[in-house]
C-alpha cells in the first residue's frame, strides 16, 4: 500500500494525496503525530488496564482484557475469510457493539473501513462499492424498521467486488451471508503477517462528506492523524480513565467516534456505553444507570433533552460536559442547557474533512453560548477570506479555510476535485462562512457551499436534484434551505411542471424507490412558473431562498 517518503512521511498513494513531507516532518516533531496504528490500542489498554470496563451495550460489558480477546478472535476470523491488508470494507451498523469490535478488528488487519450512515440506502452504499471497490459489506439484519438484507443481495449481484456480507444478527436463510457470530469461533487460526505491519501512515478509515457535487465524496483519513484528532479533542475535554462517553449519535459519525468519542474514550482507558437510540428517554437513563461523564448530540434534540430533565426524575449528576454540534446551536437554547442540565455545554463545530473546534470548559459562559469553539491543535492553520479570496479582518465574515495536521489534503479517488476544494497551498475551502473573534473562536454564520444542514444530517442539493429531473411530472427543480424552528434547516423543493404538481409524499416515496437516503427527501414542494436565473443564467438559488423564508415554502 502507499509510497512513503524518506521521513516515513505519508507521501498518499495513488487514491489520495498525503502531507508534504516538511508539514509532516513538523507534526512528528511537534508530538501530535505519533507510533501508533489503532490495531494495537485493544491490546495496549488490557495490558495495562485489564479489568477496567471499555464497553457497554445493553447487558453486555467488555472489561479491555474482554475486547482484545474478542477483536484478535474477529481479526483472525476475517482473515480466514480472505480480507487482507488495504482492503476496503463498508461498514454500516448501528449503535451496537459489534460496531466497536469489527472496527478494531479490521484495523489490526490493515483492513479499512468505509463508514456509512444506518440512513444510507441503495444508492448511497452502491456508489461507496463503486468508489472503493470493497470487498466485504457489514450489516445488521434490521434497524430502524429497516431489512438491510435485500439491499445487501442486490449490491452483491452489481458489484462483484464485493465478495461478502456480515449479517449481524439472522441472515435469513440467505446462502453466502456470514453470520457475524461465527466470527467470533476461538479455533481461528493466528494469523503471521505476510507483510510488513500496518503503519501510522497508513489509510485508517474513509469518512463520508456531506457532499457538494452530486454524490457523497470520500474523505481518506491515517492512523495517526485520526488517532491525534481523537487524543486532541480528548484533551479539550479532560477525559481520563474515569471518563464515561455515552454515544447517542449514529457511532460512525465523525463527531460519535473521535471528537473526542469512541476513540478519544479508548484511547483515555474510559468507559464507552451505547446508546440504541437518540431519545431522550433511552439517553438519560443511560446517563443515570452508567454514571455517563460525558455525550454529544445535535441541536434538534437539545430541546427534547431540555424538556426531558425538566421533571428532575433522572439524576444525571455524573453527567459532567454536553457536547452539542453538527449544526448551528441557537444562542438561546445554548443558554438554557446548564442551568438546566446541570452540567458544562461545549459546543462543537466540526467537520468529517477534518478541522474540529470546541469550546474550552474553562470559557467564559458567553462565548461557550455564542461561539463554536477555537482548533483543537496548535498546528491548525485558519483563514478567513473574503470573495476575492486575501484574509478579512477578525470580526468580518468570511469563508473558512484550513489546513494541519488531521485535516485532509485531498478526497479518496477524486484528483478532479483539487482545484475546487482546495487551494494551491493545500487549504481545504470548508465552505462555511464564520466571524473570528480576537480571542482566536469561531462564529458560524452560514455557508457558500450547496449544502442544507437539516439538523446536522448533511444533504447535498444537487444530488437530490439530479433524482427530482428523474421525475416525469418535473422539468426542473431546484432544492434549498429554509429556516425550521426545530431542525435549524428544512429542505423546498422548487419544481416547474406542465401538469400536476407531485406533492411531498409522492417525492418521498419516488426518492425512496430510486434507493436515496429518506432524510433527503424535500420537507417542502413548491411549484412555481420558471426558475428566477441570475445574469449569468444559473438558477438564481438566492432569490429561491428569499422566497422559501418569506412564503415559509408552501405551495
Ligand atoms: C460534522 O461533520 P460533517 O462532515 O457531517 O459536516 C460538516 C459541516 C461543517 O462544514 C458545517 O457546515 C456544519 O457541518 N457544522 C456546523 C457545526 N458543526 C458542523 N455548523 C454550525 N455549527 C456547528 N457547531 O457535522 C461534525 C464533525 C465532527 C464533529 C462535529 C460535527
Amino acid at each position: 500500500m502507499g509510497t512513503t517518503s524518506v521521513h516515513g512521511a505519508p507521501a498518499g498513494t495513488p487514491d489520495w494525496p498525503g502531507w508534504p513531507p516538511e508539514a509532516a516532518q513538523r507534526y512528528r516533531d511537534a508530538g501530535h503525530w505519533r507510533d501508533e496504528v489503532f490495531g494495537d490500542l485493544p491490546a495496549r489498554q488490557a495490558a495495562a488496564r485489564p479489568q477496567a470496563v471499555a464497553l457497554v451495550d445493553g447487558d453486555r460489558r467488555w472489561t479491555y482484557s474482554a475486547l482484545e480477546a474478542d477483536v484478535e478472535v474477529l481479526h483472525r476470523s476475517l482473515h480466514r475469510l480472505g480480507l487482507r491488508r488495504g482492503d476496503r470494507v463498508i461498514v454500516q451498523l448501528p449503535n451496537r457493539a459489534e460496531f466497536v469490535l469489527l472496527w478494531f478488528a479490521l484495523q489490526r488487519l490493515g483492513a479499512v473501513p468505509v463508514h456509512a450512515l444506518p440512513g444510507h440506502r441503495r444508492h448511497e452504499i452502491a456508489h461507496l462499492a463503486r468508489i472503493t471497490e470493497a470487498v466485504a459489506y457489514a450489516i445488521p439484519d434490521r434497524h430502524a424498521r429497516f431489512d438491510y438484507r435485500p439491499l445487501a443481495a442486490d449490491l452483491g449481484a452489481d458489484h462483484p467486488s464485493l465478495r461478502h456480507t456480515i449479517v449481524v444478527g439472522d441472515t435469513g436463510g440467505r446462502t453466502g451471508f456470514v453470520p457475524y457470530e461465527t466470527l467470533l469461533d476461538p479455533q481461528a487460526p493466528a494469523v503471521t503477517p505476510p507483510g510488513p505491519p500496518v503503519a501510522p501512515g497508513d489509510l485508517a478509515l474513509l469518512l463520508l462528506s456531506g457532499g457538494t457535487t452530486g454524490t457523497p465524496k470520500l474523505i481518506p483519513r491515517t492512523h495517526q492523524d485520526y488517532a491525534y484528532n481523537a487524543r486532541a479533542a480528548a484533551e479539550v475535554c479532560r477525559l481520563d480513565a474515569d471518563s464515561v462517553y455515552l454515544a447517542v449519535l449514529p457511532v460512525a459519525f465523525n463527531f460519535t467516534m473521535s471528537c473526542p468519542g469512541i476513540l478519544g474514550t479508548l484511547q483515555a482507558g474510559g468507559t464507552v456505553v451505547l446508546s440504541p437510540s437518540p431519545s431522550p428517554g433511552t439517553a438519560l437513563e443511560l446517563i443515570e444507570r452508567e454514571k455517563v461523564t460525558i455525550t454529544a448530540i445535535n441541536p434538534p434534540l437539545v430541546p427534547y433533552w431540555l424538556r426531558e430533565s425538566e421533571d428532575g426524575r433522572r439524576d444525571l449528576s455524573s453527567l459532567a460536559v454536553l457536547q452539542v454540534g453538527a449544526a448551528r446551536l441557537a444562542d438561546d437554547l445554548a443558554r438554557r442547557i446548564e442551568p438546566t442540565l446541570g452540567c458544562r455545554l461545549q459546543q462543537v463545530f466540526g467537520m468529517a474533512e477534518g478541522l474540529l473546534n470546541l469550546t474550552a470548559l474553562d470559557d467564559p459562559g458567553e462565548i461557550v453560548c455564542s461561539t463554536q469553539g477555537r482548533p483543537v491543535s496548535p498546528a491548525d492553520e485558519v483563514l478567513v477570506v473574503g470573495r476575492d479570496g486575501t484574509a478579512v479582518p477578525d470580526g468580518h465574515v468570511g469563508e473558512l479555510l484550513t489546513r494541519g495536521p488531521y485535516t485532509l489534503r485531498g478526497y479518496y479517488r477524486s484528483p478532479e476535485l483539487a482545484r475546487t476544494h482546495f487551494t494551491e497551498d493545500g487549504f481545504y475551502r470548508t465552505g462555511d462562512l464564520v466571524r473570528r473573534l480576537p480571542t482566536g473562536h469561531l462564529s458560524v454564520v452560514g455557508r457558500v457551499k450547496e449544502q442544507i444542514n437539516r439538523g446536522g444530517e448533511k444533504i447535498d442539493a444537487t444530488e437530490v436534484e439530479e433524482h427530482l429531473l428523474a421525475h416525469p411530472g418535473i422539468d426542473s427543480a431546484a432544492l434549498v434551505a429554509a429556516p425550521d424552528p426545530e431542525l435549524g434547516e428544512c429542505s423546498v423543493a422548487f419544481v416547474v411542471c406542465a401538469g400536476p404538481v407531485p406533492g411531498t409524499r409522492e417525492l418521498a416515496s419516488f426518492l425512496r424507490e430510486r434507493g436515496l437516503a429518506a432524510y433527503k427527501a424535500p420537507d417542502r414542494v413548491a411549484a412555481i412558473g420558471r426558475m428566477p436565473l441570475t445574469p449569468v443564467g444559473k438558477t438564481d438559488k438566492n432569490a429561491l431562498r428569499e422566497r422559501a423564508r418569506r412564503a415559509d415554502g408552501r405551495a
